[in-house]
């Protein structure tokens, strides 16, 4: 799950693929918007270019080389919509498209509840903060849920929606089009160059996880070369028949067992000598591991536990 599902929730679902239908996302109205521009707005083919980046990333497959797990044989899985995966490890997501709807849906947020809301507009959080795996990527209980709702005109008790779109502080009365344009028109002036062929200030540096330690070990990240993953820091499967199977993965390892002596040792080291330290001491073993979607053998019966002792 490279935070690819949590993605598709806010830009829409995709149909046939996911089951979700594409029902009144932000992208969706943004995209109609685009559509009714007049001929005569001199941005119209620029704007309809960023659309389609917005689009292309939406509804890019990519293909990511993992391995199976039981018997480590490397196979191909497809990753449907809205990827955030660096498969270069440049330290940057591959779609431009990605960046475009970050800064054009932080934009819109702005622009179209600052002027009734104020300091209750907080900014949107899509990187993970510190010590958790979850960023702000619109589920039913965050932002994109006022914002899908304020486009419907309909909150979910069925009553209709103040009317957002206008800026309260205009004497003319803005529309939903015009904000979701004018928010794409800002967006891709800021950024630069999303519509070059290798754009340089229109790409998205990678989320990252970190995990903080529990005890005194210096926190830990990954993400830096393939992008963060967003699933639960334990990670467990034990199949029962006709074999017994059973792997799991914690990346944090054990972050909360560092004493006095050990921590000494650490903080006297750095680099590839401090990380050996820290793998001995099963802090970091597993990082990589959960970071490219694999395990290690788990001890699950009684005599499997005796000998692990
Ligand atoms: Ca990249
Ligand atoms: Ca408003
Ligand atoms: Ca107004």
């Amino acid at each position: 799950m490279y935070q690819a599902a949590k993605k598709d929730e806010y830009a829409g679902g995709r149909g046939a693929i996911d089951g979700r239908p594409p029902v009144a996302p932000p992208f969706a109205a943004l995209s109609a918007s685009v559509d009714a521009l007049p001929a005569t707005d001199p941005q119209q083919a620029d704007l309809a270019a960023g659309r389609a980046l917005i689009g292309q990333w939406i509804g890019a497959d990519t293909a990511v080389p993992m391995t199976a797990l039981k018997t480590h044989a490397t196979v191909t899985r497809t990753v449907h919509g809205a990827p955030l995966i660096d498969t270069d490890g440049d330290g940057f997501y591959q779609q431009p498209g990605l960046a475009l709807y970050e800064r054009w849906r932080e934009i819109l947020q702005h622009r179209v509840f600052d002027d009734e809301l104020g300091s209750f507009v907080d900014a949107l959080h899509y990187d993970p903060a510190p010590g958790a795996n979850t960023g702000d990527h619109g589920g039913g209980d965050t932002q994109d849920s006022v914002l899908v709702h304020a486009l419907s005109g309909f909150s979910p008790n069925g009553r209709r929606t103040i009317d957002y779109f206008d800026d309260i502080t205009t004497p003319g009365h803005e529309t939903a089009a015009f904000q979701l344009v004018e928010s794409l028109r800002q967006a891709m002036a800021e950024l630069g160059d999303c519509l070059a062929p290798t754009p340089t200030t229109c790409r998205h540096a990678n989320h990252l996880n970190v995990f903080s330690s529990l005890g005194a070990a210096p926190s830990q990240t990954i993400g830096q070369t393939r992008g963060g993953v967003d699933r639960g820091s334990y990670n467990q499967i034990i199949e029962l028949a006709p074999t017994l199977f059973s792997v799991n993965v914690q990346p944090p390892g054990q972050s909360g067992l560092v004493n006095a002596a050990l921590l000494a040792q650490i903080e006297a080291t750095s680099g590839a000598q401090q990380r050996a330290i820290l793998d001995q001491a099963h802090l970091t073993d597993q990082l990589e591991l959960y970071e490219r979607f694999e395990y290690k053998p788990m001890p699950f019966t009684l005599a499997e536990v005796m000998a692990a002792q």
